[in-house]
């Protein structure tokens, strides 16, 4: 049986607006556990009995400036051998350092990313490490080849710049369409910020952007995946932001859909 990890990032000081993701692990864990759902995914493939789901825990972090290499490292480790490992941010900071350490494994990915922000800005407010510039730092360091960024709606002059720098491909919200979004060939890994989803269906996040995807959005552009995943995350879910557990569930059932991906061939 395949095993697919679980690593838990409790950190969430490189927000800019908000705290509050680095309660998100243990939550998501919580609703993973309930007796409210099951463990199949919508592929068929159930989770227990087709894969083994294997929860590391949550990496030490203590947010200070050790934590970059704590996180690449910890990345690195679980991507080495076995299917791929899915990360609990925390604020969307944690996938620099995840990328770095999965790309030492399988070289540059390609990366397909949900969100309502392109994180790809130079400097935010003086920190390079900001959530929302991972973006920027992953495509200099050209840590991934191609990065397809889905449910963008708050695109500014700077941020377009820096997508066309790095050849970004932007499916912005405005002309979404699951069927339409470029599918990335592997290594592949994908970045779920919870925020990509409209308010309505994820009230529990730091940056409330209306005009969203909906849930089956992001799982028809994920059931459209041909291969298998290198790893994923799922970011930015704030616990304090939410409203009885409803995006705990969402990101739940995204780490079982992800889960069943990784555990592909
Ligand atoms: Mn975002």
């Amino acid at each position: 049986m395949k095993k697919v990890r679980l690593l838990g990032l409790p950190t969430d000081s490189h927000s800019s607006f908000l705290r509050g993701p680095a309660l998100a692990p243990e939550a998501i864990r919580a609703a993973l556990a309930s007796e409210h759902s099951n463990l199949a995914t919508e592929s068929g493939i159930e989770i227990g009995v087709d894969l083994a789901l294997k929860d590391l825990g949550n990496l030490p972090l203590d947010e200070t400036g050790g934590d970059f290499d704590r996180i690449r490292e910890g990345a690195e480790e679980a991507s080495k051998g076995g299917a791929g490992t899915i990360f609990l941010g925390g604020d969307h900071m944690v996938t620099y350092p995840i990328v770095a350490g999965v790309a030492e494994v399988h070289g540059p990915v390609n990366i397909l990313h949900f969100d309502a922000h392109p994180d790809l800005y130079d400097d935010f407010e003086g920190d390079p490490l900001s959530h929302a510039s991972p973006f920027a730092r992953i495509m200099e360091r050209a840590l991934a080849t191609r990065l397809v960024q889905v449910g963008i709606r708050t695109l500014n002059g700077h941020c377009r710049e820096q997508a066309a720098r790095f050849g970004v491909e932007v499916v912005e919200m405005r002309d979404f369409a699951p069927a339409a979004v470029p599918i990335p060939e592997g290594p592949l890994y994908v970045s779920i910020d919870m925020d990509a989803l409209d308010p309505a269906f994820a009230p529990g996040v730091s940056h409330h952007e209306p005009g969203g995807l909906s849930v089956r959005d992001i799982l028809s552009v994920l059931h459209r995946l041909q291969g298998s995943i290198v790893g994923a995350d799922v970011v930015e879910y704030n616990p304090t932001r939410d409203i009885n557990g409803m995006t705990a569930v969402v990101a739940a059932k995204f780490v079982k859909e992800l889960a069943a991906l990784a555990a592909r061939d």
